[in-house]
């Protein structure tokens, strides 16, 4: 596995003309090594591929990384220019995140040229491998267990806060490891505030609440949201929730490789638009999910990314009109080869308790 994304690495050194590539950002590391390490970076060379880290991950690098070459040292950066020295490489591509005091310090001290990428190992970590998508499928459907349980178990006189504990220790029971983000839960009129994690307002009859949560499963995450209702709702409110349900199935119907992430967009928010909405619609239509709760590819009207199979992608239409009621509905698709499919398979339809 590591060794097929290394070579995949490679393939792009080569088209950009770089001959060792620097590895900084945690997730990316983990992506190529699988080394969970806090602390410690990669080198990629054209002929070698060394972990940089210190005695404190030595038992794990021994034991879990014998592919890589392991450099055992307090000074990463320094090592990595060391390295790119001894091999005579002429271009290192760092990635442009790092802070200005890291630049600095390979400004100084490599003696190659340094190139600045953006998004290089991003954009292969987009496209997810078997192993990937059975990660992830599996946090979804252990999301669909937690919804379920939220069903049987909420009610009256409950704190968001109490709630969101609930979700978090039943899907930690469930064999996931940690929540990818602050679990939103938001009631009543705080359903109109699209990132309203939870408070201690008490859930009250008549309540409708929106619950977004995600949580990895052996690293890979997974991206929910359903608004349901505490007691009964407007007739009004049912209206809304049917024009986000259908804004929503529209988006993803309409999922397939070479669609791209602002025309997907447009589907969805045009619906939305022509019933009255639009200015109550205030975010993009979704993202890539993995490794990272936010990552390639891009859904909104300001991305032209194209949709691959293999990415995966949330879709989360949702309308919020103050003073009345917010409603987002969100699910996780895989793009297959033929279009789409649905990983958070479970109920989505307007449901009150
Ligand atoms: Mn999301």
């Amino acid at each position: 596995m590591s060794s097929k994304r290394v070579a995949n690495l490679r393939e792009l050194m080569t088209k950009m003309s770089i001959d060792s590539f620097l590895v900084t950002e945690p997730l990316n590391i983990y992506y190529l090594s699988g080394f969970t390490g806090d602390d410690g970076l990669l080198l990629v060379t054209e002929n070698n591929q060394y972990l940089i880290t210190d005695d404190r991950f030595g038992q794990q690098v021994k034991a879990n990384h014998s592919d890589w070459k392991f450099c055992n040292t307090r000074n990463y950066l320094k090592t990595a220019c060391e390295l790119v020295e001894k091999e005579h490489l002429v271009a290192m591509a760092f990635e442009d995140v790092i802070s200005y005091q890291n630049y600095d310090f390979i400004d100084e001290n490599s003696s190659s040229d340094i190139v600045p990428v953006s998004a290089v190992i991003e954009n292969l970590r987009a496209v997810k491998d078997q192993d990937e998508i059975n990660k992830i499928r599996e946090s979804c459907k252990i999301a669909g267990k937690g919804y379920e349980f939220m069903l049987q178990n909420i009610h009256v006189g409950q704190s968001e806060l109490e709630l969101s504990n609930e979700i978090d220790y039943f899907m930690k029971k469930n064999g996931t490891e940690e929540k990818s983000f602050e679990t939103i839960v938001a009631s009543g009129e705080r359903t109109t505030w699209p990132h309203g994690t939870a408070t201690a307002k008490l859930l009250e009859d008549g309540d409708l609440i929106t619950v977004d949560f995600g949580y990895y499963y052996q690293h890979y995450t997974s991206d929910v949201t359903r608004t349901f209702s505490l007691g009964k709702q407007s007739q009004k409110v049912q209206d809304m929730y049917q024009i986000v349900l259908e804004a929503e199935r529209r988006t993803i119907e309409a999922i397939k490789p070479g669609i791209s992430g602002r025309e997907l967009d447009e589907v969805g928010r045009d619906f939305i638009e022509k019933k009255g909405y639009g200015k109550y619609f205030n975010h993009g239509m979704g993202h890539g999910i993995g490794l990272d709760i936010h990552e390639l590819p891009n859904v909104g009207s300001r991305f032209p990314d194209i949709m691959e199979s293999g990415h995966i992608v949330t879709i989360e239409p949702g309308i919020y009109v103050p003073g009345t009621a917010g409603i987002r509905i969100e699910d996780d698709i895989l793009v297959t080869e033929t279009g789409f499919e649905i990983l958070t398979a479970f109920p989505r339809n307007y449901h009150a308790i």
